[in-house]
């Protein structure tokens, strides 16, 4: 049974409105029914179950941020926030599969797309009768997608895609791909690929040690014709799909919370409920150390996120402070499941516990999105003027 109790040391709640609070209990609610009796079966068999899709369409998961009119749930940043927090605190692999469809698919459709590719896709995507991925990396082109080598000519009266990208997630299961690629001039834009379209396939990665429960793959072009109509038209260059990793970037410090909050709350109730040399582990100096620690630094993130939350709202939120966020987050998850394994003693390397799937996990969200090196050079550039990539 799913106790998960959340953490609010420093009344942060008061923080937020009713409407954010209604919003959290009720994602809280759906993981607690849809995604917490059934995670580990799943990652154990590394089964992406293709049914939550519907689901997480109908509880409003894709596209919080995207406005109404195009069936996302106009809501503010900080809303969004508190939904990747909630679904990451199941899985960050159920999270990973909501961040792409609403921040890497959906958002540059309703940004960078025609009124007819809005109009087209956004529903769809929304309700999760589609599935989208999002095509950036490649096999040689990972931390620097500027050197992409996936490409379109133009034909006439369609494009001409060859290439491939690599560590898609969804891409298995999708309907569409948002990929990205070079014309003839070597300028990249977006293109909307679709499942079907012939030279197009999407094969699977599998023997992944980490986010076991999503689907990975990759996505191969060979000579595939894209309609005209399928280029996004409203931005080119890198920095439309580095735009995108904003979002996306921005879901996750709050994702990796959830993911925290959880090993945090497991390893509280098993210290306060273990017994060696006749006491509870919990009355030794040693693990109220790392419960403390635990607790202090899942405080810090979240006054963090919400101010970067309220930063976004005001359309005043830099690249920079989300690369500080997302790095500084998925850290501490990191660290603060490696702790919370140690509590559990031999218990943390098994599925009776969350933790060693948080652990995991998270091994790919410290990578994905920017590893946490590159957000520190994002950083470094920023608090320097000089970037140290290159
Ligand atoms: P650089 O020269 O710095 O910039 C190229 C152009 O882009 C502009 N720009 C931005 N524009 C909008 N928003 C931003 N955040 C922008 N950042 C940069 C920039 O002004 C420039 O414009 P212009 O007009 O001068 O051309 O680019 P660079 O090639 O030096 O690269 C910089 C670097 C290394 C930071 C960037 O390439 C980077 O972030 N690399 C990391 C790659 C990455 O994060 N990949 C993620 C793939 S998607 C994924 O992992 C999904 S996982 C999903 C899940 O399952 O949850
Ligand atoms: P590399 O870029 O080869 O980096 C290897 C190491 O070198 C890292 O430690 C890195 O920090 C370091 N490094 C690289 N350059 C520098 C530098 N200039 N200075 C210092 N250190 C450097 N991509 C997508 O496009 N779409 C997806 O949906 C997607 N989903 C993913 C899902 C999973 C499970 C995983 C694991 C990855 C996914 N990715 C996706 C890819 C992900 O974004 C890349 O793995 C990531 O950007 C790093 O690229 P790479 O793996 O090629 O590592």
């Amino acid at each position: 049974q799913d106790t998960f109790e959340s953490v609010d040391f420093y009344a942060i709640d008061d923080l937020l409105s009713e409407e954010h609070l209604l919003i959290r209990q009720s994602m809280r609610e759906f993981v607690k029914k849809e995604i917490s009796p059934f995670i580990e079966d799943w990652s154990q068999k590394a089964h992406f179950p293709k049914e939550i899709v519907t689901k997480f369409g109908e509880v409003g998961a894709f596209g919080p941020q995207i406005p109404t009119e195009y069936g996302g749930g106009g809501l503010d940043y900080i809303a969004y926030g508190l939904i990747m927090q909630e679904i990451e605190r199941g899985d960050s692999g159920m999270r990973s599969t909501v961040s792409v469809q609403g921040s890497l698919v959906m958002y540059p459709v309703q940004a960078f797309g025609s009124e007819a590719q809005k109009k087209k896709y956004l529903p769809q995507l929304a309700s999760g009768k589609m599935l989208g991925c999002f095509g950036l990396t490649e096999p040689d082109h990972g931390s620097n997608p500027s050197g992409m080598k996936t490409h379109f000519k133009d034909m006439g009266d369609h494009y001409l895609l060859n290439g491939a990208k690599m560590w898609i997630s969804n891409s298995p299961q999708a309907d569409i791909a948002i990929v990205w690629a070079k014309n003839e001039k070597g300028r990249i834009h977006g293109l909307i690929v679709e499942r079907g379209m012939e030279g197009f396939t999407t094969p699977e990665t599998h023997n992944k040690w980490s986010l076991r429960a999503s689907c990975t793959g990759e996505l191969v072009f060979d000579n595939v014709k894209v309609p005209k109509e399928n280029l996004l038209p409203g931005k080119s260059g890198l920095g439309a799909p580095l735009m995108c990793l904003d979002s996306a970037r921005y879901g996750i410090a709050w994702g990796a919370l959830g993911a925290a909050m959880d090993c945090y709350d497991s390893a509280k109730r098993y210290a306060l409920e273990r017994i060696q040399f006749d006491k509870p582990i919990a009355s030794f100096q040693l693990v109220q150390k790392k419960l403390a620690e635990m607790l202090t630094e899942i405080t810090k993130a979240q006054l963090l996120v919400w101010r970067l939350g309220k930063l976004k709202n005001e359309g005043k939120a830099t690249t920079a402070q989300v690369s500080l966020a997302k790095r500084n987050n998925v850290a501490m998850a990191l660290d603060i499941a490696r702790e919370a394994r140690q509590i559990h003693g031999g218990m943390g390397i098994t599925g009776e516990y969350p933790i060693m799937r948080h652990m995991m996990n998270l091994e790919s969200v410290v990578t994905y999105e920017g590893t946490h090196d590159i957000h520190l050079l994002i950083l470094g550039q920023e608090i320097t003027g000089i970037p140290a990539f290159k």
